[in-house]
């Protein structure tokens, strides 16, 4: 069996501007697949080498493969639809697969404008894919493809076709048995600008045990999963010795949670020396560093130097609306306390919902100032069409084009602005918060690491914004104030929500009502809270 994986080529000016980073997937999904004996494995970074369609095509054709596998985020959707399309035009016999959260939860939409894909692989890949390859090589995978868990698809019948899904898989429930093979990828593609060096994104941890509204990764994830500290300490050995790798962010959406298994891996890292040639980063919750106060000198020992915290919001309302279970107060405390410990500091905002003014904006650039975090991001609200918020505020919602679903374009129109106007505040809290950083601030921070960090954080926002590509501005052709009311997003109109995907969300709407009535009429006949799905226990398990 000859796999081929394929990351689309999707750019958008956001996070990428700190680098090019290395697809993990692709690495997690081989290793599993090479474990199960299937060595001949191999990976297209299209995103990474900006290949066309022409140039993927080509590769493709030389292949050969058996089976093409794409991954797919939101908006990167119709660049993993494109991949698999071009895939079956050069290669006719192969079989198209996706996987990702996009597809995990949009499998009717993905199928429904795109026939071309054999099989949708739902949530984590390494076990269903495993399966999903021995029954192609067996020739019954038309047979098995409705005994296995986690796939949907396309079931042609003489009364027409229809999309099907298979039950859930479970999650992986022992992550050390995955062993990733980073060989896979070209390293020298993959650059972090601010230390000029290699960059790896490793797994410690799975899951999130918080809901917040807007988010899609605790319900991506299911059940919260961490790795044995010395395991991944092994891989971020493995990591700098091979491939040179000097700075890694965990992918975790939670990773401090779990303070035993933090603290452990920190430490297994600082008896190895690792720290001396390794930094890293990470994203958390301001309630663990909260938590976490005494431990932050030896996080940092252990050669943590970013956090970038979730504070999402200026005003409590928001926060609570986004159910995330913090305090604006927490925000000021967790950002002195990282800054105090020598780490930096990142704050993040969302903006842009519809009830977003002038006068909301300005208060975030004002609590960035009274914050002092090192960094600051405004990302626009993205209503990933899988969330809570989302079918909250559906009605509100004008624009489903999800290429344009990136955190830098203005998916939402506040009702008291225009999209440029929204762009153009944000622009100017950017530009007032960095000028001064750059001024009053980053030049002064010390001699040593912390400095190099800001100093090589700032570099990669200036090389952004000379070749414009921060926040996709040269797309949008947004040049300053002036240009504001000119700005142009080029929404496509044609992208619809699929007429199978409103179904499948009226079913599931009804489902969980008729679930939550029943729930209620169990509590009233005395079944008591402990027959419910609690969250707090799920919380009370990850920090085990
Ligand atoms: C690292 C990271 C990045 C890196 C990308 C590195 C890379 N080249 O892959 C950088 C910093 C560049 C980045 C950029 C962006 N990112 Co990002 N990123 C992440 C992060 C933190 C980790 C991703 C990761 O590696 N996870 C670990 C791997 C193992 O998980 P996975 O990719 O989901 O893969 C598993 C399954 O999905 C499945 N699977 C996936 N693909 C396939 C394919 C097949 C064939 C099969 C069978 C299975 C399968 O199996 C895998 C193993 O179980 C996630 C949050 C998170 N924790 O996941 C956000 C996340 C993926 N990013 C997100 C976004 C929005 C973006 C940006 C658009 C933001 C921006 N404007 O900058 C850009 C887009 C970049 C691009 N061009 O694609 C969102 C996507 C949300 C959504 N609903 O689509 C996430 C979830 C963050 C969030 N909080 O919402 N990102
Ligand atoms: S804490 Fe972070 S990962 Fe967890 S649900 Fe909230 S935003 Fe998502």
């Amino acid at each position: 069996m000859r796999i081929l994986l394929i990351h689309p080529n999707y750019h958008s000016g956001g996070a990428e501007i700190a680098g090019s980073w290395p697809p993990a997937w692709a690495a997690y999904l081989t290793g599993s697949l090479k474990d199960a004996g299937y060595t001949d494995v191999s990976f297209i970074d299209a995103m990474t080498n900006d290949l066309s369609d022409e140039a993927l095509a080509q590769r493709i054709r030389e292949e050969k493969p058996d089976i093409v596998g794409a991954t797919s985020i939101t908006p990167s959707i119709y660049k993993a639809e494109r991949a698999l399309q071009i895939a079956k035009e050069v290669v006719p016999g192969c079989v198209t697969m996706l996987g990702g959260v996009h597809a995990t939860f949009m499998f009717k939409q993905v199928l429904s404008e795109a026939p071309w894909i054999d099989l949708i692989v739902r949530g984590e890949g390494e076990e269903i894919l495993v399966e999903t390859v021995r029954a192609i090589e067996a020739g019954d995978f038309d047979r098995r493809r409705h005994e296995i868990k986690g796939l949907a698809f396309i079931e042609k019948g003489d009364e027409g076709s229809r999309i099907l899904s298979t039950e859930a898989a479970a999650t992986v429930k022992n992550l050390d048995l995955i062993n990733p093979d980073w060989s896979i990828l070209e390293w020298s593609k993959y650059k972090y600008i601010p230390l000029n060096c290699r960059v790896a994104i490793p797994n410690m941890a799975r899951g999130c045990p918080f809901t917040c509204s807007f988010c899609s990764q605790w319900k991506f994830w299911r059940d919260y999963r961490v790795r044995d500290p010395k395991k991944v300490a092994d891989e971020i050995e493995k990591l700098y010795k091979d491939y040179d790798v000097r700075f890694f962010i965990l992918a975790d959406e939670e990773p401090t949670i779990n303070r035993k298994k933090f603290v452990q891996f920190c430490e297994e890292l600082i008896a190895r020396g690792l720290p001396e040639h390794v930094q890293w980063g990470i994203n958390t919750r301001v309630t663990d560093i909260l938590r976490d106060e005494q431990l932050l000198p030896l996080y940092r020992k252990a050669g943590l130097i970013h956090v970038s915290l979730g504070t999402e919001a200026a005003a409590q309302l928001q926060l609570d609306r986004f159910n995330k279970e913090t305090k604006v107060a927490d925000n000021k405390r967790a950002i002195e306390l990282l800054r105090n410990a020598g780490i930096v500091v990142e704050a993040q905002f969302i903006v842009g919902l519809e009830n977003e003014t002038h006068e909301t904006l300005e208060e975030t650039y004002r609590m960035a100032q009274d914050w002092k975090p090192d960094l600051a991001n405004w990302s626009m609200y993205t209503p990933w069409p899988f969330t809570e918020l989302f079918h909250e505020m559906s009605d509100k919602v004008e624009v489903f084009d999800f290429e344009k679903y990136n955190f830098v374009t203005p998916i939402m129109k506040p009702d008291a602005m225009e999209r440029g106007e929204l762009l153009d505040h944000v622009m100017n809290n950017y530009r007032r918060f960095y000028m001064k950083k750059a001024l009053f601030s980053y030049p002064w921070a010390g001699t040593g690491l912390r400095r190099r960090y800001l100093l090589g954080c700032l570099k990669a926002f200036l090389k952004s914004g000379f070749e414009r590509k921060f926040y996709d501005l040269g797309k949008v052709g947004y040049w300053g104030p002036q240009s504001k009311k000119k700005v142009d997003f080029h929404f496509d109109d044609e992208r619809k929500i699929a007429a199978a995907q409103v179904e499948d969300w009226e079913a599931n709407a009804d489902r969980s009502r008729k679930s939550r009535t029943r729930a209620a009429e169990i509590k009233a006949c005395g079944g008591g809270e402990e027959q419910m799905a609690d969250v707090d226990t799920a919380r009370a398990d990850a920090a085990e």
